[in-house]
């Protein structure tokens, strides 16, 4: 019975027809808890006896097609975070946010690394009592993430955003001073995660621009898109705009080089908005948020992320980090030692480019940085 309560959401839809239905309307508003727990347990027991639901591999969505008209499953894409609660746009829907909590079976394909992402794509379960309440029961495959390794003992895998494009390395030409070592691991976390790297350097009005466009140069013969604007004065805020329109772009970065100042320029009043349509549904609730993804005026999607103070490097060891630095690549082969960690040994052909200014010191600097950092 209560299969057939709660999770035939078009079986309910016909039924709304009848009579009976027409006199015990559904209340939609009760947010009693006993009412919550209840349908939580349901869900528990569905996905403990039954587990119709199989979206373990790639190759098979639902194991039978028939099965699934039992519980409807959504599809949606998660739009924020909070602490266990995950924002969920449905498919289709651009205002209909709703607040899902992780189901006690979660299909994933991904191991060791975060259950839930913002920019996954997942299934989930409407609460039929409560239409914008559900539970995610499924993670679709991540084709993109920024991951960087999780902070504190256990070094798992932490997807800051899923499935974007781009990764706008937000720093700050001042207040605070842009971190080289920290914009080569960020590229090398795009790399890793199949992103293209962006960097954008905020707050150009503080420097002379030509100091800090000659020491971005070398970006540019790795052919990485340097931008340099200023969100105070407007400068470059429409070439950023053309990079990002009609793509789905990170921004991230350390704390108060201006990501969410440039994203609020950006957003313009379509951000006002959904700004509104979200204050009914999510925002204004405490959120302690990993990443907001939010639509753009002509198109694509910006996610905002919190500043953060470290950036370990996931899945990158000792040996394979010098592959990252693409302008080691016609050195390395001619090193003496076939495993050369390009640091200390004899007839080095890295460090000899080095010397002679073929490679960039401070990108060699970074490289060191990773190593004794790798060592630890
Ligand atoms: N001088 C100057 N200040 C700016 C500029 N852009 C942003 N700021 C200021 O920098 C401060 C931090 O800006 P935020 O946008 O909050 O920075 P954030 O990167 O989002 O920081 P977190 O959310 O903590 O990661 C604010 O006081 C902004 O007004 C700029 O172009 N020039
Ligand atoms: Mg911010
Ligand atoms: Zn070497």
């Amino acid at each position: 019975m209560w299969k057939n309560k709660l999770w035939n959401i078009s079986d309910t839809m016909k039924k709304t027809d009848s009579p009976k239905q027409k006199n015990k309307p559904r209340r939609v508003d009760d947010e009693s808890d006993s009412d919550e727990t209840k349908w939580m347990d349901e869900v528990r027991r569905h996905h403990e006896n039954k587990s119709a639901l199989s979206f373990k591999s790639e190759t098979k969505t639902f194991r039978k097609e028939d099965k699934i008209k039992h519980i409807t499953t959504e599809f949606g894409r998660v739009i924020a975070s909070e602490v266990r609660q995950w924002i969920v746009q449905p498919n289709g829907s651009t205002k209909g946010e709703i607040v899902c909590l992780a189901g006690g079976t979660v299909h994933s394909l991904h191991e060791d690394s975060s259950l839930i992402a913002v920019g996954d794509e997942v299934g989930f379960i409407r609460d039929t009592n409560h239409p914008r309440k559900g539970m995610i029961v499924s993670v679709g495959k991540r084709h993109t993430k920024l991951s960087r390794r999780s902070v504190g003992k256990n070094t798992s895998e932490q997807v800051l955003v899923s499935n974007a494009e781009q990764l706008l390395i937000v720093m700050a030409a001042a207040e605070p001073f842009y971190n080289r070592r920290l914009i080569d691991r960020y590229i090398i976390a795009a790399e890793k995660g199949d992103l293209t790297p962006i960097i954008c350097i905020n707050k150009i009005e503080l420097m002379p621009e030509k100091m800090l466009r000659d020491d971005m140069a070398i970006y540019k013969t790795l052919g990485i898109k340097t931008i340099f604007v200023s969100a105070e004065t407007g400068k470059g805020i429409p070439t950023l705009e053309r990079t990002l329109r009609g793509k789905i772009t990170v921004f991230s970065g350390p704390s108060g080089v201006g990501k969410s100042t440039i994203a609020n320029l950006l957003l313009g009043e379509e951000m006002q908005e959904t700004g509104e349509v979200s204050q009914r549904t999510w925002k204004g609730r405490h959120i302690t948020t990993s990443a907001i993804m939010y639509p753009l005026v002509k198109g694509g999607f910006i996610a905002d992320t919190p500043g953060l103070r470290e950036f370990g490097l996931w899945d990158v060891n000792k040996e394979e980090a010098q592959f990252f630095f693409h302008e080691f690549d016609p050195y390395f082969p001619l090193c003496k030692y076939k495993w050369c960690s390009h640091t200390h040994e004899p007839g080095c052909a890295v460090i000899e480019a080095l010397n002679k200014g073929e490679i960039d010191s401070e990108r060699y600097q970074s490289y060191v940085n990773i190593l004794e950092s790798k060592e630890r």
